[in-house]
């Protein structure tokens, strides 16, 4: 398109009109409010996306539709730039301004806005690559995309059901095709034979485990599963559970990575399913996040949640660095956290390698995680990976190895760059790492447990009047308003021996997310309730709902 068809623009704009009222914001992962609110702002992501795909010379751009961990009725909408990592950040506040445009004509004017303040060439081609989960609302949604990309002219490509990290994984591979950094090829089976080729590589040789028990959420993440079990074939047993993705409000009910780490405890599905002593995990409704978990001989439950693949997976990559004969001040490996990871696994990994704390949300574990040779991050909630810069890859390729040891380590390091997905978070990839480390250290889930112990940890929700009141500092361990709350939790925190406790809004869901940890159990549920109470006096909630239990 030569220039922009401002009418065209508006007749499609108007078939989707803004609802009165709301105010949409692109927060920690992209839009995310009630699924049948949604479609103005998808319509208007579907214009965003082209605009940045033609800022970026005709690059694709994705778009994935997911409301992740949160409740069937949800939806969302995120943008992924180039290389498959969230879109920059500059771009997020032209997203808010884009779906809050009162009117058709509004949103047009803000359109052309942007096109001018961010210096547009709207002659570039637009090319947007997109998925959904397989929540109800997706397809109105999808269609409300396609409208968008037309409305603009943009070559859509649409790739139906997918996980959250395989829409990535083709940004990426689109992007890189017929680069010397090509990412792979960009279809499912690409995918698929990415990851299992590199598993079976990095467990060859090793005892077979005994079989894993995977709950999907009855999310988008069976159907992919499904598929990679056959591409995995004899070398992992894989049971799959929570695959009812087509049961009205089966989705994250009772299960998926969200549930398991904030109850702390079994999906009530695999109640008498999971046997004392067996590996199980579970992944979140768009399968970017994983947790693990296994029940001991008198069937206690144990969770293994980010902060514990972490501390497995960056101290097994350190000694692979160290058996290449890779390690030096120009080969560093590090970790990125933020304030909810466990007081214990800060401390473990802080003895053995550097350790970064940043705020909620990938996108800026992604760009700490950037700036080692290897980078593992992981969100708690088990959202993470790991990032090989270019200067590491090109230093593991013209490395010379002076004996067989140094060439196996260092040709498990070429395969584990193959085998994670370095987009995003990726709960298949991530899973099918953890399996390999486990293979290789000959860990029981109870071995791994026993790299450190967590101090006892609680996550609460609060809903309160108004989230936006709440401002933070500190990589979010401390609030600067509301004005005079901080000096109140830190009074409580004293009170208890070892106590830690933050609050902070979340980007995703309506509420104020509070995070104590203390050395026993009783002591933590206790500050984690006193601090809700807190929050929720303090900015006037009504006494009738005030919450007094956990
Ligand atoms: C998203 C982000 C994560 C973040 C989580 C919760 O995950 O990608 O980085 O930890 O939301 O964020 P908040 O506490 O701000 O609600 P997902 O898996 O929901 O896409």
């Amino acid at each position: 398109m030569s220039s922009l068809d401002v009418d065209a623009i508006i007749a499609h704009a108007d078939q989707y009109p803004k609802p009165a009222g709301v105010h949409f914001q692109y927060g920690t992962a992209g839009f995310r409010t009630r699924g049948d609110i949604l479609e103005s702002v998808v319509f208007r992501v579907g214009v965003l996306a082209a605009l940045r795909s033609k800022k970026l010379d005709g690059k694709t751009i994705g778009v994935m539709i997911t409301a992740s961990h949160n409740p069937e009725h949800d939806n969302g909408v995120k943008l992924v730039d180039p290389r498959g990592e969230m879109l920059e950040a500059a771009w997020e506040i032209h997203a808010t301004t884009l779906a809050n445009a009162q009117t058709s004509q509004e949103f047009v004017q803000t359109v052309q806005t942007l096109i001018s303040a961010a210096n547009i060439d709207i002659t570039k081609p637009a090319n947007v690559v997109y998925a959904r989960d397989t929540r109800p609302t997706g397809p109105a949604l999808v269609a409300a995309l396609e409208l968008g990309l037309k409305a603009i002219g943009a070559q859509g490509r649409n790739e139906g059901v997918q996980t959250t990290p395989v829409l990535h994984y083709f940004v990426r591979c689109i992007n890189s095709k017929g680069t010397k950094d090509s990412y792979g090829d960009d279809s499912v089976d690409g995918y698929m034979k990415k990851l299992s080729e590199s598993f079976k590589s990095l467990v060859a040789g090793k005892t077979r485990p005994e079989p894993l028990i995977i709950d999907c959420a009855n999310g988008v993440g069976a159907p992919t599963a499904e598929i990679l079990v056959k591409y995995l074939g004899e070398s992992i047993p894989l049971i799959l559970h929570n695959t009812a993705i087509s049961t009205k409000g089966a989705l994250n009910y009772e299960c998926g990575a969200d549930y398991v780490k904030t109850q702390q405890r079994l999906p009530p599905s695999l109640n008498g399913v999971l046997k004392p002593g067996q590996r199980a995990c579970s992944l979140d409704g768009d399968a970017d996040r994983l947790i693990y978990y296994y029940l001991d001989e008198r069937g206690h439950f144990h969770m293994l949640d980010g902060d514990k693949i972490a501390a497995l997976v960056a101290a097994f990559i350190i000694d692979l660095v160290n058996l290449a004969g890779l390690s030096g001040d120009d080969f560093k490996v590090g970790v990125v956290q933020t304030a909810y990871a466990n007081g214990s696994s800060t401390k473990y990994l802080a003895d053995r390698m550097p350790v970064k704390c940043v705020p909620t949300g990938v996108k800026h574990l992604h760009h700490a995680a950037e700036h080692y040779s290897v980078g593992v991050y992981f969100e708690a909630n088990g959202h993470g990976t790991v990032l090989f810069s270019p200067s590491a890859v090109e230093a593991m390729k013209s490395h010379k190895p002076s004996t067989p040891a140094q060439a196996s380590a260092l040709q498990h390091l070429i395969n584990l760059t193959e085998l994670i997905n370095q987009t995003v978070g990726d709960a298949l990839s991530d899973m099918l790492l953890v399996e390999v480390v486990l293979a290789h250290r000959s860990f029981t889930g109870a071995e791994w447990n026993s790299l450190y112990n967590d101090l006892p940890n609680r996550l609460v929700k609060v809903v309160v009047k108004d989230r936006n009141i709440f401002k933070t500092e500190d990589a979010e361990r401390r609030l600067v308003s509301p004005v005079g709350l901080q000096e109140k939790v830190d009074e409580l925190v004293r009170k208890y021996d070892g106590g830690r406790s933050f609050v902070r809004p979340s980007g995703t869901e309506d509420v104020v997310r509070v995070y104590a940890e203390a050395t026993s159990r009783p002591q933590t549920d206790e500050l984690a309730l006193k601090v809700a109470q807190l929050v929720y006096d303090f900015t006037g909630g009504d006494p009738m709902k005030r919450p007094e239990s956990l």
